[in-house]
């Protein structure tokens, strides 16, 4: 066994946000040692010729004493109850005041002043995220954005050291680690099954997610949602709703043929004069002006920053209409939540009828919740990947069901299948990791074929 020496942090990971908390590190002059439990981490040899004199552990983590470490600065891809880390539940450190096992948003907190807005949520994080950043630099506030989507939140205080706002995505494996995060503005969008592999149960998983509360002067929450309020009294409440507004709050109201969006009695902009589409991006607009008011961000700038958002690839994204067959690209979707919502986002402006392309690693989920969906709009569901068998047993009474071994076949069989008016949704409710590195390369898959088909027929 290792023991690691006195006065040491230890950061554990070697991944994206390892490598931006050993940058921090190494910037703020903080000894430091690594441990990996992969035996080799992506991206060793790189490490180690920026930090030549750095100790790197790639193996369990049960191979360290941590009995006299500073600190140990988790990725948020290792839970805290990894085994090996049991020593240090409830150890708190004397200098810092808070738990020896900490992540990278507690060193965040610690090295800027500058006002955090805070985006948590089963989905649309990193849509209002990206929304709320544009948002902030249309009305002249040099806003830095980052997180659990894109620059890892450390890497933005060296890139952006002049901001004077960092908007930040943070995911539940980093607020498990984040004690206090005293954001200026934090709100909790929504909370459907995720990650339930990770956190075991829905109320483990509601807990992580709350803690973007802590500290925080403003609570953006969802009104239809009450598991997105705070268990404590002390921020000032504001919520959104799909629904017309309570008082000062945000919310959609028809106005005769138009959808607008509201706060109170005052209406901003309708949904029609935006580029997003979908009751669910329209309360993801309502959401991110929500927290822009909270920030004093000018209105006139907000409203044209969102009337110019186009929405983020991958995300309910149409690539292509190929013989009357719309395709879309929902690789994002990978939890039921957000699958229900491109379904029913997709099912409401359709003339034909859905073809649905799904699986991947389905990360514990329920996967029923899609079935009467599903009945209403779908022709097929071809399913693929290391879950599709869940998926099948979940929906296979209310959708015909074809099971293929990977998404180039659920492709080409959806292509001689669908029919005028049809349209082919990839919105897998999984993660893709069983035959992709990640999202982003699995949406690139189907746009590529998608766009290799379109080339071979006449439009
Ligand atoms: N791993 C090990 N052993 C280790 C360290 C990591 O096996 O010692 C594994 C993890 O279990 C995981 C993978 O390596 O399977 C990556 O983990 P990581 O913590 O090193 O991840 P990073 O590369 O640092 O990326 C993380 C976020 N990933 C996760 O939380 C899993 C990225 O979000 C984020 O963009 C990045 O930090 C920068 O902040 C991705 C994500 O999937 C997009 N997030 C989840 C989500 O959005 O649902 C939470
Ligand atoms: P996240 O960063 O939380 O994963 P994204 O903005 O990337 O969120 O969107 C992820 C998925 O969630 C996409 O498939 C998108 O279509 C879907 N989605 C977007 N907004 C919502 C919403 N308000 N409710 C449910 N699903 C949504």
């Amino acid at each position: 066994m290792v023991r690691v020496p006195k006065g040491v942090t230890v950061v554990v990971g070697l991944g994206l946000s390892g490598r931006a908390i050993c940058r921090h590190l190494a910037r703020t002059h903080t000894p430091f040692m690594v441990v990996d439990t992969r035996s080799e981490p992506p991206g060793l040899d790189a490490f180690y010729a920026a930090h030549p004199n750095v100790d790197v552990i790639c193996g369990p983590l049960t191979s360290l004493d941590f009995t006299d470490a500073y600190e140990v600065v988790l990725s948020p891809g290792v839970g805290p109850d990894s085994p090996g880390l049991e020593s240090l539940a409830g150890r708190v450190n004397p200098h810092t005041g808070e738990p020896v096992l900490i992540g990278e948003m507690a060193l965040f907190v610690r090295a800027t002043q500058a006002p955090i807005a805070a985006i948590t949520g089963s989905n649309a994080k990193s849509t209002v995220t990206t929304l709320l950043g544009e948002m902030a630099k249309a009305a002249g506030v040099r806003a830095a954005v980052g997180g659990n989507l894109g620059t890892p939140a450390l890497d933005l205080l060296a890139e952006q050291p002049d901001a004077e706002l960092y908007v930040l995505e943070l995911s539940s494996f980093q607020l498990e680690t984040t004690p206090a995060l005293g954001a200026k503005v934090a709100a909790f969008l929504n909370l459907s099954e995720d990650h339930l592999d990770r956190h075991g149960d829905m109320s483990a998983y509601r807990l992580a997610k709350q803690r973007i509360f802590n500290g925080a002067q403003y609570a953006v929450v969802n009104q239809d949602d009450p598991l997105t309020w705070p268990f404590q009294e002390g921020p000032g409440i504001v919520s959104f709703s799909a629904n017309p507004p309570t008082d000062s709050n945000w919310g959609l109201v028809w106005q005769g043929a138009e959808l607008m969006l509201m706060q109170g009695q005052t209406s901003w902009v309708s949904a029609s004069e935006l580029k997003i589409a979908g009751q669910h991006n329209y309360t993801n607009a309502l959401a991110a002006l929500a927290m822009g008011q909270a920030l004093a961000l000018d209105a006139f700038a907000m409203v044209e920053a969102l009337k110019a958002f186009m929405g983020l690839p991958h995300r309910s994204e149409t690539v292509a209409c190929i013989n009357g067959v719309t395709w879309i690209n929902d690789s994002k979707g990978t939890n039921v939540g957000a699958t229900l919502a491109a379904i029913e986002g997709v099912g409401a402006t359709l003339t034909g009828r859905l073809i649905w392309l799904a699986g991947g690693v389905g990360k514990g989920a329920d996967f029923s919740p899609l079935a009467v969906p599903l009945a209403r709009c779908a022709r097929l569901a071809l399913l693929f990947g290391a879950d599709s068998d869940r998926i099948s047993d979940a929906v296979a009474a209310h959708v015909p069901v074809q099971q293929v071994n990977d998404l180039t076949q659920a492709m080409e069989a959806a292509f001689s299948q669908a029919e005028p008016g049809d349209c082919v949704l990839l919105s897998p409710a999984c993660a893709s990791l069983d035959q992709f590195p990640n999202y982003q390369v699995r949406g690139d898959a189907f746009r590529r074929w998608v766009e290799s088909s379109a080339a071979g027929v006449s439009l």
